[in-house]
């Protein structure tokens, strides 16, 4: 039997006690696996390289909305292993600028469906998102956006401190600090979700549909002839295909020049830590620009911190100490009751920034070959606008009115869509 979504529902036997008894037992073995870990075929219609949240999604749509369905995902390592696995899932549509607008609320409106339309929990929770402003021209700048955001049809609206304080109680609005918080932005429809289960909830699906998962395959090269590319080279053989995506993120510009292309990216870490677990205290989600540091809660009971990148460029997954220090700094004066938690992980992922801190969803010079990236410290939550657009770029060699910003020509036209202040981590 099919779920409302097509896919196959979770069994009662699944979900049943003694089957999960007998599996912690048993030693797990009678779990179906997600999705198929396929061996690669020979050739395929067309390769998509990535296994994070935009190549999973990517692969998705390009089998369900437009009938490609003889179509492999290569992974290099294992899946959603990159960024995805690495990023706070922070979701939200306040970007100033209109073509911004269109994508990441694109991206809003698939997650508010996207657990029913996968038939997997992703654990989306709209709890609220701040910004907040620490002095009047930082005030200015976001109640400017606000008013952006509502010609768009995007929710946002403009707290004073006194608001603020009872949207979420523990902030410290006290005068008496660096930075005293005098308003924030608030997009109620904002919030965060589970990173791993959006994608393995696109891969199942994908895979659902017939479309190959390949992990523990590094793309080393692609061959190209006559102006166009007919294959990659991986670490498990070569693989024949017409059309080559690439949603690699940090790893864009390597990638790039397997072709000779040069992109305006540059990469660099961005750091992520939690501490210990507590009782749920922090309803929503907060960022501070202005004093490097945003948090949040997740369900397990974790405080979700971050900041802005390390300054220097890395391919490496791994930060420097004093930046997270700083960040923790910044984030007890917002909150001081949490000065007594302990700290259990940090760790980095590779972000991949263009100079206007907008993503690339475009057609390149050769025939064939596609690059989705760019998206820095922010892609996280436009994956399924991401993805939806990115497979209609690589099904019809043409963008849709969303992806037409981004193409690389608006480099050498000038048109960029300048989004550093609304991307709201500092790089
Ligand atoms: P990835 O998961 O990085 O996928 C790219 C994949 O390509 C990787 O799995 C990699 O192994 C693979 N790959 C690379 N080279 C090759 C190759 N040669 N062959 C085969 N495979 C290859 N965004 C938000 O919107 N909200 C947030 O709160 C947020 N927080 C973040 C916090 C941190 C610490 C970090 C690092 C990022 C954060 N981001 C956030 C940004 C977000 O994570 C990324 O923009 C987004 O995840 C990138 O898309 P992806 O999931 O497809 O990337
Ligand atoms: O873009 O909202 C965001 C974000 C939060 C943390 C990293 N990026």
């Amino acid at each position: 039997m099919l779920s409302e979504s097509g896919h196959p529902p979770m069994t009662a036997q699944r979900y049943s006690l003694l089957s999960l008894l007998r599996e912690g037992i048993g030693g797990h073995r009678g779990w179906q696996p997600a999705w198929r870990n396929a061996e690669p075929k020979q050739a395929y219609d067309a390769v998509v390289i990535g296994g994070g949240g935009h190549g999973c999604a990517t692969a998705y749509y390009l089998a369900k909305e437009h009938g490609l369905t003889n179509v492999a995902v290569l992974e290099k390592g294992w899946l959603g292993g990159g960024n995805a696995a690495r990023n706070t899932t922070i979701i939200r549509s306040n970007y100033l600028y209109d073509a911004s607008a269109a994508i990441y609320d694109h991206a809003m409106q698939l997650w508010r469906n996207l657990g029913r339309e996968l038939n997997f929990n992703i654990m989306m929770s709209h709890r609220g998102v701040m910004n907040l402003a620490h002095d009047d021209g930082e005030a200015r700048q976001l109640k400017r956006r606000v008013e952006a955001n509502r010609l768009n049809g995007v929710d946002a609206e403009w707290l004073d401190a006194r608001q603020v304080k009872d949207f979420c109680p523990p902030i410290n609005i006290s005068d008496n600090v660096r930075y005293p918080v005098i308003g924030a932005t608030l997009q109620r429809s904002g919030g965060v979700n589970r990173h791993d289960a959006v994608v393995w909830g696109y891969a199942r699906a994908a895979s659902g549909l017939g479309v190959d998962i390949v992990q523990n395959c590094e793309v080393l090269g692609i061959d190209v002839a006559g102006g166009a590319v007919t294959a990659v080279r991986t670490t498990r053989g070569t693989i024949k295909t017409p059309k080559v995506a690439s949603v690699t993120a940090g790893h864009t510009s390597v990638i790039a020049s397997m072709v000779d292309l040069r992109l305006p990216i540059v990469s660099h870490p961005l750091q992520a830590l939690v501490s210990e677990p507590v009782k749920p205290i922090l309803p929503c989600v907060v960022m501070s620009n202005a004093v490097h540091a945003y948090c949040s809660q997740s369900d397990k009971g974790e405080l979700v911190i971050g900041a802005g990148i390390d300054l220097h460029q890395s391919y490496t997954q791994r930060g420097g100490f004093h930046v997270i220090e700083e960040e923790i700094a910044a984030l007890l004066e917002l909150f001081p009751q949490f000065s007594r938690m302990k700290l259990m992980r940090h760790w980095a992922g590779t972000v991949d920034i263009c100079p206007d801190a907008s993503p690339i969803i475009s057609k390149t010079p050769l025939r064939g070959f596609y690059i989705n990236g760019g998206w820095g410290t922010g892609g996280w939550k436009a994956t399924p606008g991401s993805g939806h657009v990115f497979a209609d770029l690589v099904a019809n060699d043409a963008p849709n009115e969303i992806a037409a910003p981004y193409t690389l020509e608006r480099f050498t036209t000038g048109k960029l869509v300048a989004e550093h202040g609304a991307a709201a981590v500092a790089h």
